[in-house]
């Protein structure tokens, strides 16, 4: 899958109070930003075009993109976050995808439906939808219905031990899941290769095929070596702020 685009969205001051499940700490401000600075020169030299949003400080979680829509060659489905905090992030991001999507190919996972990006896995034409604390059926069911007028298949996965889907799950192309060990045994998932991240070293797993590159988190020598052993051109990126956050590289763009 060649990317041509990212969208992408300064974090702001207030990313001190995101929401977060780990105990790594506060994020520093001034290092997110060098971070995400960073994040963005690595997109750029894995061939995109790189759009920035700016900061908006009325959500602190707002630079995770990734979890307010859905993108791709065909269209766009805006997500309805579950998270109140969160609840609002995608009406600017909408505003911005308008820019690139006759508005007929703009559509809503609308509630009762709760969905979030973090829990969509794009594997060439098929879509894993996950079921985890945000998203619910009647959002995975509408997603689905939006999907299949584009011809792309889904399958719905259940789990209950991660924030997102892709917390754990991450399609690297060539037939290629990086995975957690606690994934590694789903039938669904059993006609991929797969590359398994130890639990020591588990968010890793959030690694990020762009065209020829995959991105992977600083400090996983582990996960590091496998990647290199499976021959692909890795860059490594330094996210501590994020992960402080349970952010990884996915979450802070929509690629298309
Ligand atoms: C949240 O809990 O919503 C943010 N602190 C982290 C979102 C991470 N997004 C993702 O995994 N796609």
């Amino acid at each position: 899958m060649k990317f041509k685009s990212a969208i992408v969205r300064t974090p702001c001051h207030n990313m001190v109070h995101g929401l977060t499940s780990s105990d790594l700490g506060i994020p520093i401000y001034k290092f997110a930003l060098e971070q995400h600075a960073e994040y963005i020169n690595t997109m750029k030299s894995c061939g995109l075009n790189v759009h920035c949003m700016s900061a908006d400080e009325q959500f602190p979680d707002s630079c995770f993109v990734e979890d307010t829509a859905i993108v791709n060659e065909k269209c766009a489905v805006i997500c309805n976050m579950s998270e109140l905090s969160r609840n609002g992030e995608e009406i600017s991001v909408k505003k911005k995808l308008t820019g690139f999507y006759n508005p007929s190919k703009i559509f809503a996972v609308k509630s009762p439906g709760t969905l979030d990006g973090g829990d969509i896995m794009r594997v060439d034409d098929t879509y894993y939808i996950g079921f985890s604390k945000r998203t619910n059926l009647t959002g995975a069911e509408q997603l689905k219905n939006i999907l299949v007028h584009f011809d792309f298949l889904t399958e719905f996965v259940d789990f209950d031990h991660c924030l997102h889907l892709k917390s754990e799950v991450n399609y690297l192309g060539d037939g290629t899941l990086i995975l957690s060990k606690r994934f590694q045994n789903k039938p669904l998932f059993q006609n991929y290769e797969h590359i398994i991240v130890e639990q020591d070293e588990v968010y890793a797993a959030n690694s990020l095929r762009v065209n020829n590159y995959v991105i992977t988190p600083k400090g996983f020598p582990n996960t590091k070596k496998k990647l290199l052993d499976h021959g692909f051109d890795i860059i490594e990126l330094e996210m501590s702020e994020f992960q402080k956050l349970d952010g990884g590289l996915s979450c802070l763009s929509l690629r298309f």
